[in-house]
């Protein structure tokens, strides 16, 4: 089966944590702080390999962890930054922020590489918060979390050509005679549910690749018939074969099969309109097809206009035709420009700009719940990860940090007192309002 979207989960390595050591030399009674920094957790990376096709690897993984940062090391050692994680993605993939639905990014070119989670940076050791009224500090930060998300994978078929018509009309019989591919026929309506690819060999050292595409049915720009999956397929392929069911099978009328087809590409993308098109006139096998092709052509002349369709009788069954159909899909491939597919989906992608979260900005928001007072922010709470909240000295420096950007004084506008309770996160905290406290 081909894949062509998948949902995965992506972690930065966290950072490690920096530690609280102190120089311990021979002679040297009380050796100052010398507790290192701890490491930067690796990013994930995903990077563009235009030898995959398909995104079937990740059905089978789902989870893309990178490693961690080392922790900090005594002597003023800093622990060493993990690699990162790299993952191989196809061309075409388009990556998708599953919160937000946003476009992360929109990967088109060899070796094209985009963070999709950065890794935490090292906590700081002691030795870093050193100062002349506190030489020996007992602080070190831990590491910073890696960010984590999950996204989806979406990959349109790359193929060349694209086989569309109505069900039954014999786009999978037809692929199944034309290359190795081997996908379910049936004589009902949506026996292909996904599209199936298959590698065409021309036979004169050509050869393209052809997707076998679900029915479309009247009302699929609608959305009707899961009419959008499958035109979402239809947008990538540079040639469209219109397969008609010329034996007129369960009644239905060659030519009105035709125009309902394209009226619906039509309405789904006006692109698709212009693409070019070759008609696969199917089943000439069957008693009456040479009548209904008679009648077709002279339907189609009456509005064609200006426009060039070349029609070519053909019958999977009896490979009558088949190989000329290849030719022709073949020459016409060489008329059209490489992968201008995916341009359309760039143009998407400038529209959806997806940013980083900027870490360093903190903003909060103080309400009281209650008789507590809540100091909410996502920066904070950060912060507060990051410091080690049994050691003295941190949680001062982490007091200090609230003050100067505002904290203090929020909850004191909407009047908190010393000895109120006040909370962040999960943790509760008693308001001290040491003003003229020097750290
Ligand atoms: N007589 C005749 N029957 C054909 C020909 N091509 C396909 N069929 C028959 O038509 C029926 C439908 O064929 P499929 O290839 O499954 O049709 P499809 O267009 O892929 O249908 P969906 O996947 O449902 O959209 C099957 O019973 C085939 O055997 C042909 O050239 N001549
Ligand atoms: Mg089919």
């Amino acid at each position: 089966m081909f894949v062509d979207k998948a949902k995965i989960f992506v972690k930065g390595g966290d950072g490690g944590n920096g530690i609280v050591s102190y120089r311990r030399e021979l002679y040297v009674p009380n050796g100052g702080p010398a507790g290192g920094d701890g490491g930067r957790g690796g990013n994930v990376i995903f990077r563009v390999d235009e030898g995959l096709r398909t995104l079937v690897d990740f059905r089978y993984q789902k989870h893309f962890k990178a490693k961690p940062g080392e922790r900090g090391k005594v002597k003023g050692m800093h622990g060493a930054g993990a690699e990162d994680m790299i993952v191989r993605i196809p061309p075409g993939t388009v990556i998708i922020n599953d919160d937000t639905q946003e476009i992360i990014a929109d990967m088109t070119r060899q070796g094209q590489e985009v963070i999709v989670a950065q890794g935490g940076r090292g906590g700081r050791g002691n030795m870093r918060f050193a100062t002349s009224t506190n030489p020996a500090p007992d602080i070190a930060e831990n590491g910073e979390e890696g960010e984590e998300r999950w996204i989806v994978l979406e990959l349109k078929v790359m193929a060349d050509v694209g086989l569309v018509g109505f069900p039954s009309v014999g786009k999978s019989t037809l692929l199944s005679v034309v290359s190795g591919a081997k996908p379910k026929i049936g004589a009902y309506h949506f026996t292909t549910i996904t599209p199936n690819l298959g590698v065409v060999d021309v036979g004169d050292d050509r050869n393209f690749v052809m997707a076998d595409l679900p029915g479309l049915i009247e009302g699929a720009s609608e959305g009707v018939g899961l009419g959008h999956e499958f035109l979402r397929h239809v947008e990538r392929t540079r040639v469209i074969v219109h397969v008609i069911d010329m034996a007129a099978t369960e009644g239905r009328d060659p030519f009105d099969d035709w125009v309902k087809i394209n009226k619906e590409l039509r309405q789904y993308n006006e692109k698709l309109a212009d693409r070019p098109q070759i008609i696969a006139a199917n089943k000439m096998d069957m008693p009456g097809a040479e009548e209904q092709l008679e009648l077709f052509k002279e339907q189609l002349a009456e509005v064609a206009g200006d426009r060039h369709y070349d029609i070519m009788p053909m019958s999977s069954l009896t490979r009558q035709g088949v190989q000329e159909l290849l030719y022709k899909a073949a020459d016409v491939l060489e008329t059209v420009p490489e992968q201008p597919m995916l341009e359309e989906v760039s143009e998407l992608a400038e529209r959806k700009v997806y940013k980083f979260e900027k870490r360093d900005e903190i903003t909060f928001r103080v309400f009281k719940e209650d008789e507590i007072y809540v100091v909410e922010s996502e920066g904070i709470e950060r912060l507060m990860k990051r410091t080690n909240l049994t050691s003295y000295d941190a949680v001062m420096r982490f007091a200090r940090i609230l003050r100067n950007i505002g904290v203090d004084a929020a909850l004191r506008k909407i009047g908190a007192k010393d000895g109120d309770i006040c909370r962040i996160g999960h943790y509760q905290f008693e308001f001290f309002e040491g003003s003229d406290y020097i750290y």
